[in-house]
């Protein structure tokens, strides 16, 4: 029986001591906090990446130290399962125990657990594939997660400086080469190859130019090279792409910025011109916003809600258009940040299913659909094609040729949409092409539906542990008082909704207000504001806006 390599281990492990008094937790996309302390839990995960490739015996696992939408000194790490998916939930708790080991006698003693309780098999070899994006703090992080990997003997595949859906993308490549599942060539110029063929089978005739926000992020670097791959039919303008500069990363710029200000980032006024359509990355590639200003030059923001919907309806259409109704069901997994008009839209066409905030929910959840399309309002999301869908689309004989059409373009869509997860830039095709077959501008895009005026806000509290959720996170199970005035609250306003959790991401409290009028959003989120900061905050520095 092969056992742990505890030499290794306690040596490097010293190296990377946990900092004394800090908890650190596996959130919404793994770990994130500040950049500077997180060295241990990188190491750490190292270690952690590695018994997850033993347990898949040997399998490729995924790391991507990114803190995506998160401020420039923050940073994070999370892992990737063999298929290209988030970690399997029952791992965040191995991930979270290691973490917090507070020595390296108490850290060997979870490793020990874990092996035990998860029946490693030690023997067995480990793979582990890394990439990071463009922080600052990443490659000295980096340099903390090839100790983990070397402790433990891993092989190990640095991929630099890539986006997130890339790294997914070639974790999913390399565990499924040689077999009938095969998903592309596993290097990045497979990834740009396989986009830009689909993309190129879809398009008749190119479109407007594209005014892209990369964020400062290392969306910029990808965008560049997928310019260089469909720039005959889209061209691709790039904005916000100093990926060098400090302190410039998601400030005043990218989805999160859009999403939240509901607001062309100031970098682009003059740049976009009414008439045009934009859109903007998030940090780490893996969100999407898109925007336009019409001909009186009023913004629009269209969220990943509008995404959902533009999209969805046509793959519905596609599917009657090849004469499969019958056998394929499409759906659409939302979160409860998603406008009520959307979901009042959706619900209409296709079932709709709500789940809490997270894309490793919306992802699970969407895979109960032959086509299951998910996205989040923050523009986070993606289209799955289940396997027996796709087995169908490539051996079903159709009746007659517009049949053909609308199963070769299905076909296509599921090669341009990135499988594994959320992907700006795939997903930035897809918009294209829908927009394109549509024959639609923005405007008539936004026009699918109008948005309820709501308000995403957070607030800084020093415990946001102590919000704990229910029903898809709409309802607060506990501060049961918070709960009880929200409820009071949202009565008062026609239309009214809202709902108070914690970040997963950031140390925030989040608010989400929905009401018929603007000026009753503005108002009903800054007493929510005020209900969350009166619970927690410190009163001596209550923010004036807080009703
Ligand atoms: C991550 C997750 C998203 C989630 C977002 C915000 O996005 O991947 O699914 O919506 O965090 O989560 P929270 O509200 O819990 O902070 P990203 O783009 O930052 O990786």
């Amino acid at each position: 029986m092969a056992s742990l390599p505890l030499d290794a281990i306690v040596h490097l492990s010293d190296l990377h001591p946990k900092p004394e008094g800090k908890t650190f937790g596996y959130g919404t996309a793994g770990f994130r906090t500040t950049g500077n302390i997180l060295g241990s839990v990188l190491f750490r995960v190292g270690l952690l990446a590695s018994l997850r490739s033993k347990k898949f015996d040997g399998k490729t696992i995924g790391v991507m130290v990114t803190a995506s939408h998160n401020p420039e000194g923050d940073n994070g790490v999370k892992l990737v399962d063999p298929r290209g998916e988030m970690l399997e939930t029952s791992w965040e708790t191995y991930a979270t125990s290691l973490a917090n080991a507070a020595t390296t006698s108490k850290l060997v003693d979870e490793l020990r657990h874990i092996v035990a309780v998860a029946k490693i098999d030690l023997s067995k070899p480990s793979r582990v594939l890394y990439a990071r994006d463009t922080r600052p703090s990443g490659a000295a992080l980096v340099q903390c997660l090839e100790d983990g990997l070397r402790a433990m003997g891993a092989q190990r595949r640095n991929e630099g400086v890539t986006t997130t859906p890339i790294l997914h993308y070639l974790v999913r490549c390399v565990n499924t080469k040689g077999t009938r599942d095969e998903y592309g060539d596993d290097n990045e110029e497979g990834y740009y190859d396989k986009l830009s063929n689909a993309f190129k089978k879809l398009m008749a005739k190119p479109p407007p130019p594209l005014i892209m926000d990369c964020a400062n992020g290392v969306g910029a670097i990808a965008a560049q090279k997928l310019n260089e791959h469909i720039g005959s039919i889209l061209q691709l303008k790039l904005y916000n792409i100093a990926t060098t500069t400090s302190g410039v990363l998601n400030n005043g710029c990218g989805a999160d910025y859009v999403k939240t200000t509901q607001r062309l980032p100031p970098s682009l006024h003059g740049v976009l011109k009414p008439g045009e359509r934009g859109c903007s990355l998030d940090g780490d590639a893996d969100r999407l916003m898109y925007f336009y200003l019409d001909e009186e030059n009023n913004f629009g923001m269209l969220d990943g809600d509008k995404i959902a919907a533009l999209v969805s309806s046509f793959i519905v259409d596609l599917v009657k258009n090849a004469g499969l109704d019958k056998q394929i069901e499409v759906g659409v997994v939302q979160t409860a940040y998603a406008n009520g008009s959307s979901t009042r839209y959706l619900e209409k066409r296709v079932p709709v299913r709500c789940v809490p905030t997270g894309v490793k929910h919306l992802h699970h959840a969407a895979e109960h659909f032959s086509i299951g399309v998910y996205f989040e309002a923050n523009g986070h999301g993606t289209v799955l094609f289940s396997p027996s869908t796709l087995d169908l689309l490539r051996t079903h004989e159709p009746s007659t040729p517009a049949q053909e059409t609308a199963i070769k373009q299905l076909l296509a869509l599921s090669e341009l949409i990135n499988q594994t997860v959320g992907d700006a830039l795939s997903d930035m095709l897809l918009v294209e092409v829908v927009l394109a077959h549509r024959a639609f501008t923005a405007v008539e895009w936004d026009s699918l539906y109008t948005d309820l005026p709501n308000r995403l806000v957070k607030v800084v509290v020093p415990s946001r542990q102590k919000f704990i959720t229910t029903d898809a996170e709409r309802r607060l199970v506990e501060p049961k008082e918070v709960q009880a005035r929200i409820d009071a609250l949202v009565r008062k306003y026609d239309g009214g909704r809202a709902f108070v959790r914690p970040s997963g991401t950031e140390d925030v409290v989040r608010i989400y207000a929905e009401a018929t009028l603007r000026p009753q959003v503005d108002e009903l989120a800054s007493r929510l504001s005020g209900v969350v900061y009166d619970f927690e905050g410190d009163q001596s520095k209550r923010p004036k806006e807080y009703l």
